[in-house]
């Protein structure tokens, strides 16, 4: 480790202009903030991966393949984040943790049996569990950090209601990077080996600031009245399910708190993680980085997939009836594909067994909705469509992902306005992104540059080769 590193990177974490978070260490007995357990732990994986590159950095994954590049790039392998892996059968793991082991192991509001969504952030940014103290710290923090500017109230109430939510997203979040303290320290000079401190400072800005742009949209959008203010003696969910008006359903606050913790972070490839990263390696600030992530997964085939979900099903009971038999369900799912078009909530780029995410939902409604009749016809899909599309031929993955499930979930307990729903896995989204902004600030990731050619380039290297 550099002595120099450790020394810039130990100052930094005391300094006053980008510690703000470090006013909770004088009452959280002595417990270590985020940023400061970050900064001891910055100098050794700065030497892990100087040591990995020294001696693995000229070995090859193999071959890459032309097929690859036409065929967006499906598992070339291309980018570094420990935060989280995806293993095709397993599942996402974060920080080598299943979704079952951050159920155990994190920890839980008062009576609540889900985890809180502030400890998974902690885990993404350390791999470490943080004790019940430093979670009730950051959900301090981000409750004093909560408020948004004035321009960016005035900004969402001027956008017309038939906005789609996900655009006024990332207007607003875009927004912030009017305050942004990366952009300032940078234009002031800031050094390379200093600009994690500040990214940090954004990054946890941002995951605060969102419940109250959320809350202004799904006011403003569906007539629901005033934002209530943020509690700062309550949790993040608990605040965000305040500001949507359903703080009152102590379950529903429970279903957030897992809802946040499994659309967190799902590795470092799929469009809007990797959109983060990509746009964050120019130094765009977080708030530029997280609005182009936004943008991704307004997208039908990545996060606006939670909303099609709801609209496919209410469809589909319209045209054949809320009780229909397996034959016609079976039916409809066919002619959902002889439309051309896809069964959302279904399929996935990398996974090929049945989302944990998906199952972690199930159990969940299991215990809270087990009667509920748009959640057995969830279940009556999922022992359909997988036969259908394995007969149909072209999916390379049958099962059911993450989106096939939150959408009768959120419906259940009111929160009926689908379009609305893709922002709550944005909010979510938020804290895989934040985490992966600030290592790659911290391990000074250079600037996405990867090589694209032309088809008849292609054709010149390899027309007349075997
Ligand atoms: N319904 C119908 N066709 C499907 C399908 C589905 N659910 N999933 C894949 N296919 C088709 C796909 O369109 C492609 O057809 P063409 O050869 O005609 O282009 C073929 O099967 C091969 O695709 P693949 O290799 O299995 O999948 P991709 O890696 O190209 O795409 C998905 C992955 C997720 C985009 C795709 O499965 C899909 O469109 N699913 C429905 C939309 C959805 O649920 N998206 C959410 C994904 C989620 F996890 C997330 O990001 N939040």
């Amino acid at each position: 480790m550099s002595a120099a590193i450790f020394r810039s990177v130990a100052k930094q974490s005391r300094s006053s202009a980008w510690a703000r978070s470090a006013r909770f260490a004088s009452t959280a007995a002595k417990q270590q903030t985020l940023k400061e357990r970050l900064a001891e732990l910055i100098p050794q994986e700065l030497e892990q991966v100087k040591a990995v590159r020294a001696e693995h950095g000229k070995k090859s994954f193999g071959p890459v393949l032309v097929d690859q590049l036409y065929g967006g790039m499906r598992g070339l392998p291309a980018l570094i984040w420990d935060g989280s892996v995806l293993d095709a059968d397993e599942g996402i793991r974060f920080r080598g943790k299943t979704i079952t082991e951050c159920q155990e192991l994190l920890p839980k509001a008062p009576g609540g049996s889900e985890p809180l969504p502030e400890g998974l952030f902690w885990l993404l940014v350390t791999g470490e569990i943080p004790t019940q103290e430093q979670v009730d710290a950051l959900s301090k923090d981000w409750a004093a950090r909560a408020a948004i500017p004035e321009f960016v109230e005035e900004l969402l109430d001027r956008c017309p209601p038939t906005l789609h939510p996900m655009s006024q997203f990332s207007l607003a979040v875009t927004a912030l990077n009017h305050d942004s303290t990366f952009a300032k320290a940078y234009s002031q000079g800031i050094s390379k080996k200093e600009y994690w401190g500040p990214v940090f400072e954004d990054c946890m800005d941002l995951i605060a600031k969102l419940p109250n742009i959320a809350g202004r949209i799904y006011r403003n959008v569906y007539g629901q009245g005033k934002v209530p203010a943020i509690d700062a003696t309550k949790d993040y969910s608990w605040n965000l399910a305040n500001v949507l008006g359903f703080a009152e359903k102590s379950d529903f606050v429970e279903l957030l708190r897992l809802y946040i913790t499994i659309h967190s972070d799902h590795e470092g490839g799929n469009v809007s993680a990797h959109t983060g990263k990509l746009v964050g390696s120019a130094l765009s600030d977080p708030f530029l980085a997280f609005g182009a992530s936004l943008n991704g997964l307004a997208g039908p085939l990545h996060g606006l997939a939670n909303q099609e979900v709801l609209l496919w099903l209410r469809k589909m009971q319209s045209k054949i009836g809320v009780d229909a038999s397996d034959e016609t369900v079976k039916e409809y799912v066919w002619s959902t594909l002889k439309g051309g078009q896809v069964v959302p909530g279904y399929g996935h780029a990398v996974l090929r067994k049945t989302d944990p995410r998906y199952s972690a939902q199930r159990e969940f409604a299991l215990k809270h909705l087990p009667e509920d009749p748009l959640f057995k016809l969830v279940g009556q899909v999922y022992n359909i469509v997988p036969g259908v599309l394995l007969e149909a031929g072209k999916a390379k993955n049958p099962w059911p992902n993450v989106d096939a499930h939150s959408g009768v979930l959120l419906t259940y307990y009111g929160l009926d306005q689908m379009n609305f729903y893709t922002v709550l896995f944005g909010v979510s989204r938020a804290f895989g992104v934040a985490a992966q902004l600030i290592w790659d600030r911290a391990l000074g990731a250079p600037l996405e540059r990867p090589k694209s050619y032309s088809t008849a380039h292609i054709k010149k290297m390899f027309d007349g080769k075997n």
